[in-house]
Order: C-alpha cells, then structure tokens, then sequence
C-alpha cells in the first residue's frame, strides 16, 4: 500500500491523539535516522504505523497474532500495553503490505526493546518518546540528548519508563530490563577500553 494511503487508513483507525502522535513519531524517527544513518523513508513508514494495533481490543490483538502463529509468552498475550507491537507488525505486513524485516522489527519492539536491537528498533523506540506532542518532566532534555548520543538518550528513555512502572506497580516485562541492561553494559565496556 502507498503511504498515502496507509496514513488515511491510520486516520481512520485512530483517535486523533494517537494519528497526531504517529505523525510527530515518523517525523522525529526520520530526523533520528538521518542524524545517525538509517534510511530515512523507512523510519518515517515505520513511525507511521508503529501504534496501528493500539487501540484494538486485547481480545482483537490476540486473534491477530495467533492468526500469525506468533507464540508469544503469557505475559506478553494477557497485556494490552504490550501486545500492540507484535500485532502491529502482524498488521504493517498483512493489511498494509510491508515486507522490510528491519521496519517491522521495529513496530514488534519499539514498547519494550530488547537487547542487541538494530538501528532502526532504536530509533523508533526513541522517536515513540521524543516526538513534539510527548509532554512529561524531562522530556525537553532527552530531546537534545537524543540528537547527540543514542545510546545514553535510550538509557535514560528506559530509566523514565522503568521509574513510572515502578511507581505504578505494575508488572515489568523482562524484557524491557534486559533491553537497558543490554545498553548498560555496552556502555561501560566503552568507558573500560578509554582506561
Ligand atoms: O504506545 P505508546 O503509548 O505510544 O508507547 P509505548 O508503546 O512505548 O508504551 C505503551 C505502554 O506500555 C506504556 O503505558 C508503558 C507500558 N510498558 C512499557 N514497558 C512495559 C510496560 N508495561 C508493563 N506492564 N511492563 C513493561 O515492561
Ligand atoms: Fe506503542
Ligand atoms: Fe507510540
């Protein structure tokens, strides 16, 4: 399908906060991938359509992967938050016709992350925060930091959602620890070869 028409197709889906807020992610992905690289029509696609599943129901998120023969793990098929990005990307391939792997890896991960994620998966993960319509304390911050160094605007992009999770008292899926963790560790390997 032609990106035309996919954004009617989104308009259409979406409440006008949640296209609003695609908008701005395409938007803030493509200025991320040109800072750093990544095929800018790519990232703007796949910030496009990164939340097309959001705002189904569960019930309609868990046909949508099963129909896939995605075996996911309880965890992830019993949560609303988390289950959007694998039936996203179900959707950006099926009613949509994407086929760039890198693309709809980046839908499937961009609400948790995992470790060792590509380009691509980074940028949409962090686009997904910094997009202009995202409002939270902080947020003008990790703007700027993400322009200058990915890895450290990631670390502190988890940080935040980690934090609120907490404070939420809400089930932490393990992934999105191993995803920072993932970050963590490279980070200070780096820090150990400047010694
Ligand atoms: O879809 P968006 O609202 O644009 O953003 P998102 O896909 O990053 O996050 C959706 C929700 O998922 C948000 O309310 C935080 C939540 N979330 C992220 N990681 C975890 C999580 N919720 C739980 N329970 N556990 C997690 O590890
Ligand atoms: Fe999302
Ligand atoms: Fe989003």
């Amino acid at each position: 399908m032609k990106l035309e028409s996919i954004i009617k197709d989104l308009k259409s889906r979406l409440s006008k906060k949640r296209f609003i807020h695609s908008a701005g992610v395409a938007e803030a992905a493509k200025m991320l991938a040109s800072r750093y690289g990544a095929d800018e029509d790519d990232a703007y696609l796949a910030g496009w359509v990164h939340d097309c599943a959001k705002e189904l129901s569960l019930a309609d998120m868990q046909k949508i992967v099963l129909n896939a023969h995605m075996t996911l793990d309880a965890c992830m098929m019993n949560s609303r938050p988390l289950l959007h990005g694998p039936a996203g990307s179900v959707l950006a391939k099926t009613r949509y016709g994407i086929s760039d792997e890198q693309v709809l890896k980046a839908i499937y991960y961009h609400t948790t992350g995992r470790p060792a994620m590509d380009l691509m998966e980074k940028i949409i993960f962090l686009a997904d925060y910094i997009e202009p319509s995202r409002d939270f304390p902080g947020v003008e911050g990790l703007r700027v930091l993400a322009k200058d160094n990915l890895a450290s605007a990631m670390v502190a992009a988890y940080d935040a959602t980690l934090k609120h999770l907490m404070e939420q008292g809400v089930f932490i899926y393990p992934l999105t620890f191993e995803g920072r963790n993932d970050l963590i560790l490279k980070q200070s390997a780096r820090s150990e070869d400047k010694k």
